[in-house]
């Protein structure tokens, strides 16, 4: 019985090995394409839902797969002068291996 639910972002890159290694140990897991808000570039994020016990598990597995990564982005500045104007320059980030919320579930119902 899932008392915990793990929101996990990662990288598109970490994904495939993920899910692989969650269905292993017979996790439960929900895909989602999602977009970053900062890099506006596709990222991951999956719903686990876990039980008490195996709860450190999981976090295990993804701490275990998740890389983190260096990744350039386009960042826009705005220019001096009367008219706006914006220029792109590149900057590099540091991309964490996975952002991980856990919420505690109120209740787990399946029909
Ligand atoms: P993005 O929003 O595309 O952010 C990618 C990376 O860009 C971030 O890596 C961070 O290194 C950098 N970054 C993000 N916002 C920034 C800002 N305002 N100024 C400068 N640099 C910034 P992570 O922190 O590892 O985040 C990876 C992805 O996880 C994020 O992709 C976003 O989709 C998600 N995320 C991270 N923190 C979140 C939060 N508090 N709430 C919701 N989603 C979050």
């Amino acid at each position: 019985m899932p008392t915990k639910l793990i929101i996990a972002i990662v990288q598109d890159e970490d994904a495939s090995r993920l899910i692989a290694e969650l269905m292993n140990e017979g996790f439960s897991a929900t895909k989602l394409a999602t977009t970053g808000g900062f890099l506006r570039s596709g990222n991951t994020t999956l719903l686990v839902g876990v039980s008490e016990e195996r709860f450190s598990v999981c976090l295990g597995i993804i701490e275990k797969i998740c890389k983190s990564r260096r990744q350039v982005a386009s960042s826009p500045v705005v220019m001096g002068g009367p008219s706006d104007h914006y220029m792109n320059y590149p900057i590099e980030v540091t991309v964490g291996s996975a952002t991980v919320f856990v919420l505690s579930v109120e209740q787990f119902i399946k029909y």
